[in-house]
């Protein structure tokens, strides 16, 4: 069955025909359904239509009156309603009804467990009325909330809270009133018999906001750090980008059922519980800092999205490429900026390298998509925060401020496009951003080869090439502006000085007087911009950089690119012992040399994954030799590192009692790594000391990093672990999510009858998202070596589950059908299987959500 799918392009923009004054929102939550009446004011913008088209469904309308009448002219269409014949101003007021107990969408408003919550962005509010669903649209809301006082006695809004009322009979009504302008998707209401903690902060001119954060009863008490990291954030936002907060109240609710992270609704952000409560007992360190991170995000959304808003959803990265890049900058002023640039680059490269690489591949602002749900991607986001990085390298820190400043101060309140944000930057900066911009229209990694040489002084030159490869719809690319950071060391490792170049041409070579032509080139230092850099360098010299680079990225960097080259070598001849023997004496080099900074220096115990190695080298060695030789590889270095690595482990555990928390945090890091390293020898004397690692653990950290290890591959050491762990747990659903997520990644085939008998059980076909990801996503991403398995049984588990979530929530199952992706680099047989999946999936009656995804493979 095919159905056309309806696109939306950027080009045919066209701003709204009328303007809305403001809002009144009555809800009226009953138990035969929720009623909702909203009264709008509408002026006409002057020489336009009067028509006006209104986006809606999934409700009934009980009544519609214009200026109190019938409207003169009124139709149905594919998105909602159209409205003719208007007068220049008009009241329009719309009675629907609908039952968010049924709403399995997770967006518009719906209830988790005993809650009732909503969710915009970025079309939630159609579920709930008519209205003018779109981000250009800025209006103030009030919003009066009826409910059962007793089920649910907390009734929140965005804004401020004007009033609350008995209305006898068991129930009571509440009013807020939001006095800032927005668009509708920052709309938020919760309905719920809460606990919450209170807090305040002082904001730099004085004001006392109070802060409160709200959960489900009985589990409020792991707020705390969530309220900790949300003062962080307001304090960094005002010290390092002068943005105040601006209502006397800011709320978090969390809530079980949710369909991403969080959302930054004004002065109401929602949470997924599972990146907000938090206790040393149940929650890793890196979720911890996921936590950080988040709140931090959402909060700098406040004015980054909130107070700036984008004027149409193609200019999505204008809000979210820009509050990552904040979030990254928050989180590398709190803690170790050389391993935060690791740890995001590392991420950008999985995440969105591939993207970039693969079918899906879109420009930072598309041009065009049949559903934004499918634009929240990696390239949005992670690629979005990266293109803000390269402004801020190629203008420093003080104008890049300026221009931040300029851009908040000139658009506060309005709904405006990528290219404003450019022009405040070229403002500040005198500078021309006209090539640079192009970064926003052109998908696809950009690959650059540097070459070194020689001039006739003597000097070291570089020459740089850029090409950037073809992606869908995109054949041919122009040179793109670069920020290029390099520096030089001397043979023995002694730093010979930096330069920050900008790369623009095709083809430039770049002299740097003074610098001897046999220094060591430390190209791309800090990661400056998102391309693959291709450069030939000698074992010696990646050495040296290993051991003595002072930009942390590039020391990392260095021992990637050496087990890279290395394992490109003995794919070849198969010398798998010589090789596990130079990488063995390398990496525990590296892991001496790096000891001091021990959260560091656990980074180098994360290889090159086997999704990195095959798209090295899946041109010309298949899938299955990639995977086998990788395996070998791993246990013989393992195998001869066994001793060296227990012993750093052994010695990273001593320090933990007594230590400051961050330090106990970076030492437990490398007790993991080495742990997990040296896992890979299989012997049982390892797998038995990450038994009783799983059994003795005193922190979710440890806990659960012994049972990933254990999980690699299937056997008695991985079922008793998996069993203590499930009885430990298994009344909470966050941690039994973690235990799932990591009983999915064991390589063994066994693991595809464990699969069938996860989907028969209790945990396997329930609508909450968060367990969805937690198997069926989990599986995707961390456990490719049997998504792609000969067989096609991963590529049918996955499609299986697809196409049944589409049928309740087809945002979760587009996004999950995303990881299908990769497929695209694999051999003709596994892709033939795939596509077989592929075509079942298409052939039925299926939302658009997936359908745009799928089309595309
Ligand atoms: N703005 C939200 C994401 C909404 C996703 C809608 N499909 C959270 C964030 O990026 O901060
Ligand atoms: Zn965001």
């Amino acid at each position: 069955m095919s159905q056309e799918l309806a696109v939306t392009q950027l080009k045919d923009y066209r701003a709204p025909n009328y303007r809305v004054d403001n809002v009144h929102l009555y809800f009226n939550l009953l138990e035969s359904g929720t009623e909702v009446t909203t009264t709008t004011r509408y002026t006409q913008h002057p020489g336009t239509p009067g028509e006006l088209e209104l986006l809606g469904h999934d409700f009934e309308m009980l009544e519609i009156q214009l200026n109190g009448e019938a409207p003169r002219e009124l139709s149905h269409t594919k998105k909602g309603i159209r409205l003719g014949q208007l007068p220049a101003t008009f009241e329009l007021v719309i009675k629907t009804r609908f039952k968010p107990e049924e709403n399995k969408t997770f967006m518009g408003l719906y209830k988790s467990e005993t809650l009732y919550c909503t969710q915009m962005e970025a079309h939630g509010f159609q579920r709930i009325t008519y209205y003018l669903d779109r981000p250009d649209v800025l209006t103030k809301f009030t919003t009066v909330i009826e409910a059962d006082k007793a089920k649910f006695p907390d009734l929140l809004s965005n804004g401020n809270l004007v009033s609350e009322e008995d209305l006898g009979s068991g129930r009571h009504r509440v009013t807020w009133h939001d006095p800032f302008d927005k668009p509708v998707y920052l709309f938020a209401l919760v309905a719920g018999n809460l606990d919450h903690i209170k807090d305040t902060f002082t904001t730099m001119s004085g004001r006392e906001v109070e802060l409160r954060i709200y959960t489900e009863k009985g589990q409020v008490e792991r707020c705390r750090f969530a309220m900790e990291a949300l003062k962080r954030s307001f304090k960094w936002d005002e010290e390092r980008f002068g943005r105040e907060y601006d209502l006397d109240l800011f709320m978090i609710v969390a809530v079980r059922d949710f369909n991403f992270g969080a959302m930054e609704n004004k002065g109401l952000n929602i949470f997924n519980s599972s990146v907000l409560l938090a206790t040393p007992e149940m929650t890793t360190d890196a979720k911890f800092d996921t936590i950080e991170a988040i709140v931090g995000h959402e909060y700098f959304h406040n004015w980054s999205g909130n107070r700036v808003t984008c004027r149409d959803w193609f200019q999505l990265c204008l809000k979210e490429g820009f509050t990552v890049y904040r979030e990254q900058e928050f989180m590398a002023d709190s803690g170790s900026r050389g391993l935060k640039r690791v740890q995001d680059v590392a991420a950008l490269r999985e995440r969105q390298f591939t993207e970039d690489a693969g079918p899906l591949a879109h420009p930072v602002r598309p041009e065009s998509f049949v559903t934004v749900d499918n634009f929240y991607t990696g390239t949005i986001y992670e690629k979005g925060g990266e293109l803000i990085r390269m402004q801020n390298q190629l203008l420093g820190w003080d104008t890049f401020r300026k221009g931040c400043d300029l851009y908040f101060s000139r658009f506060d309140g309005q709904a405006v496009t990528m290219e404003d944000f450019l022009s405040c930057m070229s403002e500040v900066s005198g500078r021309d951003l006209s090539q640079f911009s192009r970064w926003y229209s052109q998908a696809g990694t950009p690959e650059l080869t540097l070459t070194r040489g020689r001039s006739s002084a003597g000097d070291l030159t570089v020459t740089i090439e850029q090409r950037t490869p073809p992606t869908p719809g995109q054949p041919t690319k122009l040179a793109l502006h670069m920020p290029f950071k390099i520096g030089f060391l001397n043979a023995g490792g002694k730093p010979l000085g930096e330069k920050l170049i900008e790369v623009t041409k095709e083809k430039e070579t770049f002299t740097f007087a003074g610098v001897p032509a046999d220094a060591v080139i430390s190209p791309l230092r800090e990661f400056t911009a998102p391309v693959n850099l291709k450069w030939l360098a000698s074992d010696l010299e990646l050495e040296t950089l290993i051991m003595n680079d002072s930009d942390a990225f590039n020391a990392w960097e260095a021992w990637q690119k050496y087990f890279t080259s290395e394992f490109g070598n003995l794919i070849k001849t198969q010398q798998i012992e010589a090789s596990a023997q130079k990488l063995a004496r390398v990496l525990l080099g590296a892991l001496r040399g790096h000891q001091k900074d021990p959260a560091f220096a656990a980074e180098f115990l994360s290889l090159p994954s086997l999704i990195d190695l095959h798209k090295q080298f899946g041109a010309s060695f298949s899938f299955d030799g990639i995977v086998m030789t990788r395996t070998e590889l791993l246990r013989q270095m393992s195998t001869k590192l066994v001793k060296e690595m227990l012993e750093i482990c052994l010695e990273a555990s001593k320090l933990e009692p007594g230590a400051e928390a961050g330090e106990q945090r970076a030492y437990r890091a490398l007790k993991n790594a080495t742990l997990g390293f040296a896992a890979y020898s299989q012997k049982d004397e390892v797998l038995n000391l990450a038994l009783s690692q799983v059994k003795s653990a005193k922190n979710m950290t440890d806990e659960i990093s012994a049972l990933q290890i254990l999980n690699r591959h299937c056997g008695t050491h991985r079922d008793l672990a998996n069993d203590l762990f499930y009885k430990k747990w298994q009344k909470e659903p966050l941690v039994v999510d973690s235990w799932l997520a990591t009983k999915v990644t064991s390589t063994s085939e066994k693991l595809f009858e464990e699969l069938e008998t996860l989907y028969a059980s209790e945990f396997g076909q329930t609508t909450n998202p968060n367990r969805n990801r937690a198997i069926y996503a989990a599986f995707a991403i961390y456990n490719p070596t049997l998504l792609h398995h000969r067989s096609g049984r991963g590529y049918a588990f996955l499609a299986r589950r697809v196409l049944e979530m589409d049928k309740f929530n087809p945002q979760l199952a587009a996004r999950v059908a995303g990881f299908f992706s990769d497929v695209q680099s694999m051999d003709a047989a596994r892709k033939e299987l795939a596509a077989k999946e592929f075509q079942k999936i298409l052939a039925q009656k299926i939302s658009d959500n997936l359908r745009e995804i799928v089309e595309k493979f």
